[in-house]
């Protein structure tokens, strides 16, 4: 539409809002406040006076300290920075060579897609020696048994949740016809499964788990069985140990939260207190039922360079929740639609980084604040004062207690755009596609770095948004309900924020 044609709408002529501008010109305010009542912009404003730039019209108000760019802050202009993204964040995806993956690459993997695999019902005869006699230690055939239902049960989850990650697909056939068999032998120390590469030998791909695992309990998710099951697929699948040389792991990357191949598991253990109120006895055992029982984030982008991308999973709009209560690590692949990780429910603080390859932690109980719960728990039952052992438990296992800590994971290439947090003081980073953030009460920080039109709304408490360029580069304008900001590579409209900071740290009230 021409100016014009604009101006037409209100039945103003060009020459009357020339009139106007020339009448008022040694009043800037009143033309800036009548421009904007009219949504009249800079540009308009530019060709109404004529033979002016549009750069000129923004110095003419910037000379009477007067930010004329709120004229442009119209819906139009803001969404010139909306991105959505309903597939994949393949820029993100990493490639077999990058340095974390190279870490988990054997280099055998199997040279197509269509995988079959088979539950040995007897011991092949080839194992006798195919396998190492350390094995067969405990009896001719190791112990050997076939795996029981709930066993299976679990393989042929973990082997459907591959399928959902790759391009890799199993199908059952006969025992020992499988590229991958399935066997369980009865382990001595502290193994409890071994699996062989892939290769055209029979041995190949063979994988072995710990016969003391029968149960669907045994096989409860964050147990030592799944995790141990996970952990020897990737083996299966041609993933080394994230600790073996050459290439292996950074050590800063080198433990559980990055892969199941590592043998450095954090924060796993889950303190169970067993109080007897008739003895005034109190004991503690260190359940290790919060390992991560599916791939990590590296693993799961190994294996993605390694099989393919799985491009159809999930592509619907969906939904992701944890709370602390859960203990359990939760690695999202998703290949599209518009996604919400909501955990409004949790009381405890979250950490949300939106980007894809970082890690999020979720309804945070740290160790001082399980301490607090475990003596008011003690208190309500009325038992003596076990402060002190209560602070030791804690604090000597610091570093292994499940504390929600990196306990939500985005794989590379996913985007989820919407975030919904709790009660807690939460601190959400944006990604570079238009978000939905919604931090509840608490008081919340909002990180939007990464472009794209953010919609936020800080709810109750002392909320504040920062943004990644300076204050001289962003506008921001009362709207509606909150203010919308436009800055030179994003948008937003923000809600319930009581600050706003800039990256050369001005920090303005919002009222
Ligand atoms: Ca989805
Ligand atoms: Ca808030
Ligand atoms: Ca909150
Ligand atoms: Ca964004
Ligand atoms: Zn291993």
């Amino acid at each position: 539409m021409t100016t014009v044609d604009y101006l037409k709408g209100f039945g103003i002529t060009l020459t009357e809002a020339r009139d106007f501008i020339l009448a008022n010109i040694n009043t800037p305010s009143v033309i800036l406040q009548t421009s904007a009542e009219y949504g009249v912009t800079n540009r308009m404003l530019a060709e109404i006076y004529g033979g002016v730039s549009l750069q000129e019209v923004i110095n003419f108000f910037d000379q009477a300290g007067l930010n004329s760019r709120v004229l442009d802050l119209v819906v139009s202009n803001v969404e010139i920075f909306s991105h959505q993204d309903l597939d994949l964040n393949t820029d993100s995806i990493q490639p077999l060579n990058s340095t974390n993956i190279n870490a988990l690459a054997s280099g055998d993997y199997w040279s197509n897609n269509t995988l079959t695999y088979s539950f040995n019902t007897s011991f092949p005869e080839y194992y006798y020696s195919a396998l190492s006699s350390s094995y067969l230690s405990t009896g001719p055939q190791g112990g050997w048994q076939e795996l029981s239902l709930a066993a299976q049960m679990a393989v042929k989850d973990v082997l459907q949740d591959t399928s959902n990650l790759t391009l890799l697909s199993f199908s059952e056939v006969a025992s020992t016809q499988g590229d991958i068999n399935f066997n369980t032998l009865t382990f001595s120390g502290s193994t409890d499964g071994f699996a062989y590469y892939p290769s055209v030998s029979p041995i190949g791909g063979e994988v072995f788990l710990n016969n003391v695992y029968q149960t669907t309990d045994d096989y409860k998710a964050g147990g030592t069985a799944l995790n141990t099951l996970a952990h020897e697929l990737g083996h299966a699948l041609g993933l080394k140990h994230s600790f073996e040389k050459p290439n292996s792991l950074a050590s800063n990357f080198e433990n559980s939260d990055y892969s199941i191949m590592s043998y450095t598991d954090v924060r796993e253990v889950i303190p169970i207190f067993d109080y007897n109120p008739s003895t005034l006895g109190i004991n503690v055992v260190y359940s290790q039922d919060a390992l991560r029982d599916a791939f990590s984030l590296l693993d799961v982008a190994a294996l993605q360079a390694i099989y393919g991308v799985n491009t159809t999973y999930a592509t619907e709009d969906n939904t992701y929740s944890l709370s602390f209560a859960d203990k359990k690590y939760l690695t999202i692949w998703d290949a599209g639609g518009t996604d919400t990780i909501n955990v409004s429910n949790t009381k405890g603080n979250s950490h949300i980084d939106l980007r894809a390859g970082q890690h999020s932690s979720v309804d945070i109980r740290d160790i001082d604040q399980q301490i607090a719960d475990t003596l008011t728990w003690l208190d309500d039952q009325q038992a003596p004062d076990f402060s002190d052992w209560i602070h030791d438990v804690y604090n000597d296992n610091a570093d292994s207690i499940y504390t929600g800590q990196n306990n939500l994971s985005i794989a590379f290439g996913v985007w989820i755009e919407n975030v919904l947090t709790g009660s807690g003081n939460d601190i959400v980073r944006d990604n570079a596609v238009n978000n939905v953030i919604n931090t509840g009460s608490g008081n919340d920080i909002i990180q939007l770095y990464d472009g794209g039109y953010d919609i936020v709304n800080g709810g109750d408490g002392i909320d504040t948004v920062y943004v990644d360029e300076s204050s001289s580069a962003v506008n921001y304008v009362q709207s509606n309900n909150g203010y919308t900001l436009l800055g030179e590579n994003f948008a937003a409209e923000i809600v319930g924020v009581e600050t706003l900071v800039f990256n050369d740290n001005v920090s303005i009230m919002l009222s």
